[in-house]
């Protein structure tokens, strides 16, 4: 309807103010804001393929805009109003990541766009997690967590009142857009004043200090942000330089010449001084939470290639455990590398052996063919010809090991334990009022959409990949 704007524009309004936010709340991450873009001219600087194709792709403008954050919720309300929140910014839930199985007790979804035209305008998004309560072992202490949270309100009536609008209306005018950001910015604001007494702080920390986290403030503070850099291994050994402490290694897949789905690294948590609720006045402590992050993304991989990596990146974890302060480090990255030498390093391998998502497209020299000639009906023989071109979908989302290790780092190592749980899709479906959507079948759908219309710019039809299984 006239007179609304795009939720890629509140989306993006959205992620400007809260990366002003962050910056001030976290000078650190400003620092690492300034070393991302220092490595990034740098790399475009020497690589002048990479710099022409991200020119062409229109993206050289917005190489350092931020590219995720994170918070942790604590109810199942909570969940449900923050589905409608960033429904508002154009984003939805895709993938549940059960993090309980890497001693985490939560379970999370990505918000996200979906669109490719959205994606490409502004890809923010945000992994969200909800506390598991039932995880909690000590039955006085959950009830304790669960009346806490159910106290608090951690969105304004006026965002409220603004979600609300949107979703009768079916959108919101350029004013109130402005208005639903500086609202829903109080929701992700940190608060230096804790809701909970020192004492049950420390009962709350000693269960896990995530449950303390999520349970002793007002609401769910950003806990990080993520700009892409476009050399996450520069960045990382960097960071020193730049007074910032870095997480041990790297989560993901190893470097590669065919960037495979998410690098991912991180600096550690910084502690914040607070001041606990009390009695005869506040009394003074710290909180670990808030850090910032860089990401490096490559290729989407089907299902068969997602196999493979979680069995390579099994193998390596089992061989080689990093400790707390980083002691094996350099021996993860060399078995991760030398693991890895199992998964084809070329576009064309990655393809043929149905390992990872293509998009295709009908070249000049196709198009040209097909207004004289009857092109062959074979997918292969196209791609030979030169008539049929394919490039990397990238992967869009989060990984469940990576996002435990990018966790564990800023909560301690020592925190490791196990929880004997089934996970909890349906749980977390109920929650949050909506199914989450299965992030391989947007990247399948995707394929499959691109290769229809370059078949169909052939002259051709109904064509299928015949890829090897
Ligand atoms: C989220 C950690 C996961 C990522 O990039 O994998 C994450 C958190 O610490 O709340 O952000
Ligand atoms: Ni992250």
């Amino acid at each position: 309807m006239a007179g609304f704007v795009s939720t890629d524009r509140i989306r993006t309004l959205f992620t400007e103010a809260m990366s002003r936010m962050y910056r001030a709340e976290v000078p650190q991450y400003g620092t690492l804001l300034e070393l991302v873009a220092d490595v990034n001219a740098e790399v475009l600087a020497t690589d002048t393929a990479l710099r022409s194709r991200l020119t062409r792709a229109g993206e050289l403008d917005r190489i350092d805009v931020e590219r995720h954050g994170a918070i942790r919720l604590g109810t199942a309300e909570e969940l449900f109003t923050i589905r409608r929140l960033f429904a508002v910014m154009g984003m939805e839930s895709v993938g549940y990541y059960d993090l309980s199985v890497a001693g985490v007790p939560v379970h999370s979804t990505c918000f996200r766009p979906v669109d490719q035209a959205a994606l490409s305008v502004n890809p923010f998004r945000v992994f969200t997690s909800l506390l598991r309560l039932e995880l909690i072992e000590d039955e006085e202490l959950r009830a304790e967590a669960a009346e806490i949270l159910a106290r608090r309100r951690i969105y304004t009536d006026r965002a409220i009142q603004l979600i609300e609008r949107h979703e009768q209306a079916g959108g919101l005018t350029e004013a109130e857009a402005g208005e639903f950001v500086s609202q829903a910015l109080e929701t992700f604001r940190w608060h230096g004043e804790a809701t909970v007494s020192a004492a049950t702080y420390k009962r709350l920390h000693d269960a896990h200090r995530l449950i303390a986290d999520v349970v002793s403030f007002k609401g769910p503070h950003i806990n990080h942000l993520t700009p892409r850099t476009l050399d996450i291994d520069a960045v990382q050994a960097r960071m020193p330089e730049r007074g910032i402490t870095p997480k041990a290694v790297i989560e993901g897949p190893p470097r590669r010449a065919c960037d495979i789905l998410l690098r991912q690294t991180s600096f550690k948590a910084l502690e914040e001084a607070i001041a606990f609720a009390g009695e005869s006045g506040a009394t003074k402590g710290t909180h670990t939470a808030r850090f910032g992050e860089i990401e490096q993304r490559g290729v989407a991989l089907t299902a068969k290639g997602r196999a493979l990596y979680d069995r390579l990146l099994a193998s390596v974890r089992g061989e080689v455990q990093v400790g707390a302060a980083g002691a094996k480090a350099g021996d993860y990255d060399s078995e991760l590398a030398e693991q890895f030498r199992e998964l084809p390093d070329s576009w064309s391998e990655l393809r043929t052996q149905d390992l990872a998502f293509f998009h295709y497209s009908a070249t000049p020299e196709g198009i040209a063919a097909a207004v004289s000639e009857t092109l062959p009906d074979d997918v292969e023989t196209l791609i030979a010809l030169g008539y049929l071109g394919f490039d990397p979908i990238v992967y869009e989302d989060f990984l469940p090991v990576s996002a435990a290790g990018i966790f564990q780092s800023n909560l301690g190592t020592d925190q490791q334990q196990n929880y004997a749980t089934r996970s909890n899709r349906t749980a977390f479906e109920e929650a949050l009022g909506a199914r989450v959507t299965d992030e391989l079948d947007l990247y399948a759908e995707r394929q499959a959409r691109s290769l229809d219309a370059a078949i169909g710019l052939l002259g051709l039809a109904g064509l299928q990949l015949k890829t090897v299984a």
